[in-house]
């Protein structure tokens, strides 16, 4: 094979490589995404094999690092990675480049394993939206302040009304929770709720039924100690989705980690008529899981007089029902949850 082609395919096999490593390491250690990690290693596997019907180690023929024009080629924007997202998006672009390289060239000597950097690549394209609309949920998460849970038979207006308005106001989060409601009508609500809250750019998630929660595109799934378990409600979901995990106790916080929830509700702080048979954990349950690395939302009896408690005692987020949705105005509501969320987390600072 000639020399330069050698180069050509060598690079691009190293460059391919990598990028898949980067991509598997951020499914790996930063979204726990074991299904998709394992997908990530087979890739690198078969990228190896489509390598060995070009030659394998002899490519290696080629190398020719020091005499490489373009080792000291930087981009603008190279070195330019604000967190782990922007590391794994600019991995996502350069494995469809260079697998785009190594399918050109291979097909000049072995049109077989064209086809298989072919078949990689669109994998690749499917990989990327997983790893970053995964990692951009998860990036949300972490920046929650108000998580606002909407049941229909307790809103004042419509609940589709309730989540503009709740949205307009400031809320970061819409959680669909409906105990009593038909399958189908749910369905039709959820469907319309998602819509909303995708176009504002907040995150969505449907309670208790991981099937609509994907049938609709909503962003995860909220699970009670009851329901399913979360590795269990991972097989029904598409990878990028989050769940998040009801807690009552520090010991169920720590499991929920184990068990690979994406963020805890800690709760319910104060006694609550929505959810009346749940026996309070107090306050103290909300410091005490601070220690826990882990996106969480306060939530239970929380309204706008205790709420500087709660965050007193260590929260970020709280999630809020009735207080909102049983207001007149529940967008002036959200707002002013709010700012006493803002102030206070300012103060903080
Ligand atoms: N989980 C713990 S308390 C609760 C849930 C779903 C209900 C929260 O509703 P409210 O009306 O804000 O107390
Ligand atoms: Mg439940």
């Amino acid at each position: 094979m000639d020399k330069r082609l050698m180069r050509i395919l060598d690079a691009n096999f190293n460059r391919t490589r990598e990028s898949l490593r980067v991509m598997e390491d951020y499914a790996r250690f930063v979204l726990d995404a074991g299904q998709l990690s394992s997908e990530l290693k087979g890739a690198r596997h078969q990228l190896r094999e489509a390598v060995e019907m070009l030659g394998g180690q002899r490519l290696l023929g080629g190398r020719n690092t020091p005499g490489d024009v373009g080792t000291k080629l930087c981009s603008a924007g190279e070195m330019d990675r604000s967190d782990a997202l922007a590391v794994v998006t600019a991995a996502c672009k350069r494995v469809v480049e260079s697998l785009r390289v190594l399918e050109e060239f291979s097909k000049t000597v072995e049109p077989e394993a064209a086809k298989r950097f072919e078949g990689l690549r669109y994998r690749c394209y499917e990989w990327e939206v997983q790893l970053i609309s995964r990692g951009v949920a998860k990036e949300k998460l972490g920046q929650m302040r108000l998580y606002v849970l909407i049941s229909s038979e307790l809103c004042r207006k419509g609940p589709l009304e309730v989540a503009r308005e709740v949205l307009a106001g400031g809320a970061d989060c819409v959680q669909l929770r409906e105990k009593k409601m038909a399958a189908g009508e749910c369905l039709a609500l959820a469907e319309r709720i998602s819509r909303l809250c995708r176009e504002q750019g907040k995150l969505f998630i449907v309670n208790d039924r991981p099937d609509i929660a994907v049938a609709v595109g909503a962003d995860g799934v909220h699970l009670g100690q009851e329901d399913l378990p979360v590795g269990c409600a991972r097989k029904v979901l598409s990878s990028e989705m989050v769940v998040g995990v009801s807690t009552h106790s520090i010991a169920q916080a720590r499991k929920a980690v184990d068990d690979g929830a994406d963020y805890i509700s800690v709760g319910p702080v104060f006694a609550t008529g929505t959810k009346p048979s749940a026996e309070p954990v107090g306050i103290e349950y909300v410091q005490q899981v601070a220690e826990i690395d882990l996106p969480q939302v306060a939530i239970g009896g929380i309204k706008l007089d205790n709420v500087a408690e709660v965050i007193a005692a260590g929260a970020k987020c709280v999630g809020v029902c009735s207080a909102i949705i049983c207001a007149d105005e529940p967008g002036e509501m959200a707002g002013e949850f709010c700012r006493r969320l803002s102030e206070k987390s300012k103060i903080k600072k």
